[in-house]
């Protein structure tokens, strides 16, 4: 017995010296993030498949056959599955939203499930489906005995759909704008007086918001008396805290004030709600010790509430002996938008923002059809975010995830007569992009399996373990012969092994993650994108990347100090050409890593 107690007093001791204060002390710039929907990753436990509901799939929203429903993952299976995620050289998880879901929503015909986890009820709990309390302090308690992070994806902009109108049942409601139905008219501007003293949602007071008693200025609220008291905590069963004046139109006052499809869209300038998520994931902070939080449709939610929320969120951290607390929001875009990317650090006061814009331009010039110019310009925008190009490489950068699809995808569509092994030269292509060039990379789960996706949301959300879904298993992964049929948890496919690679490479080289970049070289046409990483030390990296079909070489600019090199990726000429400038050739739809060194 004794003998076991110190044994296991030796494992204890070992795993916080080694783990504990580690990963607290590690800045957000140094984590390589691998974003999991809990669903689609692996089924640890089958009691809970159902959620712990009777019935079929309109009721459980199980179905593991189809793309849209519960497929059975679970925390238990993620747990099982750290060596896979750690091996492939992550530091931070991303977790899909794990809060207690509307199991199935959506009218007759077009019913689909929570699974995705945002459609939040019970904003305290973790949905049935994906386990409980326990084993979310365990994943918790795992993912940190291996010096990993934690991130949760967060939503404060809607819940589930619960409030319904009365004017518009069974059909979508438009938006109503608050010139068309203003706060103090029933109805519209010709209507009866209501919420008179309101003066409208730009006073964020109490005193003002207690003015605001009726919820019927645009459409007639109400909630079915099966779902009255559904969410968690109470105050959100409480129609008057939501907007309530239909669905978004995704532009202008609708973007902030709209029902993202009928989700119901929360009040987030009365500082009731404000405060309320300040204490919802403040819990989430303090019982589970999270290290960051991404947040869900950022850009839908008013300006000020982020300006009180993130501090707040930040603070909880430090208390809670969390002084890294890393917060990124969605601010999604179709093109690289770099102004409205950094408005939300800027004017939102959000701490950092998901690079939207890396990712697009990634696909532009990794899919070879814009030149590599694309990438120059993205770059010489980093100076807008709050806090200039040194918080622009804390930005999680990434080419594809669970909205937009799979980079793999977007590539094949923009070349349908390429082959896969053009394809997946291209995917590899963008990996390194993702792992040299500036910011934190996150890799969305099966990317590194060669997943592919037939398109956007459900279609870009594969299983990794054996799936049963007939769209997912109909299509050839890239660099293997497999399907999502069987699961894909293969460390010696290509892709893993590359991913494995880069970040042992971003790992060893402090200026790969940290170091400021400087763009060297790049042209109107696919070719050479070249940029040099540079530490605080004045060492210098210099990272090259091919999109063109021909080997191309490029004549750039490189520190005078920067004399000899030494080959980390590819062939790197041993010498500078002459002080201050360096030959880089890099091979068709490749790369290569140089570094610089005074002899
Ligand atoms: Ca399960
Ligand atoms: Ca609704
Ligand atoms: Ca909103």
């Amino acid at each position: 017995m004794r003998r076991t107690h110190a044994w296991l007093a030796l494992c204890l001791f070992t795993s916080i010296s080694w783990a504990a204060p580690d990963f607290r002390a590690r800045a957000p710039e140094d984590e390589i993030v691998y974003f999991v929907l809990p669903d689609r990753f692996e089924n640890g436990d089958t009691s809970n498949d159902n959620g712990g509901l009777e019935g079929g799939r309109l009721t459980t929203g199980f179905d593991p056959t189809h793309k849209g429903f519960y497929h059975g993952g679970d925390l238990k299976g993620l747990i099982a599955r750290l060596d896979y995620i750690q091996g492939l050289g992550a530091t931070a998880i991303w977790l899909g939203p794990i809060y207690k879901n509307k199991p199935v929503q959506g009218g007759p015909g077009h019913e689909s499930a929570g699974y995705h986890g945002y459609w939040i009820t019970d904003f305290l709990s973790v949905d049935p489906h994906f386990g409980n309390e326990a084993d979310m302090k365990a994943f918790v308690a795992a993912v940190h005995a291996r010096g990993m992070k934690v991130y949760l994806d967060i939503i404060t902009n809607h819940t589930a759909d619960v409030i319904q109108y009365r004017e518009c049942m069974g059909v979508a409601c438009p938006y109503r704008s608050k010139g068309d139905y203003p706060y103090s008219r029933k109805g519209g501007a010709q209507g009866p007086a209501i919420n008179a003293g309101f003066a409208g949602d730009g006073v964020r007071t109490a005193a003002n918001f207690a003015q605001l008693t009726h919820d019927d200025f645009a459409y007639t609220p109400f909630v079915a008396p099966s779902e009255a008291n559904v969410k968690v905590p109470a105050w959100l069963n409480s129609t008057i805290y939501y907007h309530n004046r239909g669905n978004s139109e995704w532009w202008g006052e609708s973007s902030l004030f709209g029902d993202f499809v009928g989700l119901d869209d929360l009040m987030t300038e009365n500082p009731r709600v404000v405060q309320g998520f300040i204490d919802i994931y403040g819990e989430w902070i303090d019982r589970y010790g999270i290290d960051g939080f991404r947040i869900d449709t950022a850009r839908h939610v008013n300006p000020e509430f982020w300006q009180s929320f993130a501090p707040a969120m930040l603070n909880r951290a430090r208390t809670r002996g969390i002084p890294n607390f890393h917060i990124f929001g969605e601010v999604a875009a179709e093109s690289v938008d770099v102004a409205q990317l950094a408005r939300h650090t800027r004017v939102d006061k959000i701490p950092s923002v998901l690079d939207f814009a890396f990712a697009r331009a990634v696909e532009k010039v990794v899919a070879g059809k814009d030149g590599t110019d694309v990438l120059a310009r993205l770059y010489q925008d980093d100076g807008l975010y709050e806090g200039g190009a040194q918080a622009a490489l804390r930005l999680p950068t990434f080419t594809g995830n669970h909205d937009f699809g799979r980079l793999a995808w977007m590539i094949r569509t923009a070349r349908p007569g390429a082959s896969d092994e053009e394809i997946l030269k291209r995917a590899m292509l963008s990996n390194a992009m993702l792992f040299l060039l500036r910011g934190v990379p996150v890799v969305y789960y099966g990317d590194e399996q060669g997943f592919v996706g037939h398109g956007i949301d459900q279609d870009s959300r594969q299983d990794m373990f054996a799936s049963r879904v007939a769209s997912y298993n109909d299509q050839a992964l890239l660099g293997t012969s497999t399907t999502t049929a069987v699961a894909n948890f293969n460390p010696q496919h290509p892709l893993y092994a590359q991913i494995a690679g880069l970040a042992k490479l971003r790992q060893s080289h402090v200026s790969l993650r940290r170091g400021r970049q400087v763009v060297r070289a790049f042209a109107r046409t696919p070719g050479v994108f070249a940029a040099s990483r540079i530490g605080s030390d004045g060492r210098e990296i210099v990272v090259a990347f091919n999109t063109s079909m021909e080997t191309s070489v490029a004549q750039i600019e490189v520190e005078p100090n920067s004399k000899v090199f030494r080959t980390l990726r590819g062939g790197c000429a041993a010498k500078a050409s002459a002080p201050g400038s360096f030959r880089v050739e890099v091979p068709p739809l490749s790369f290569v890593v140089c570094e610089g060194m005074a002899q």
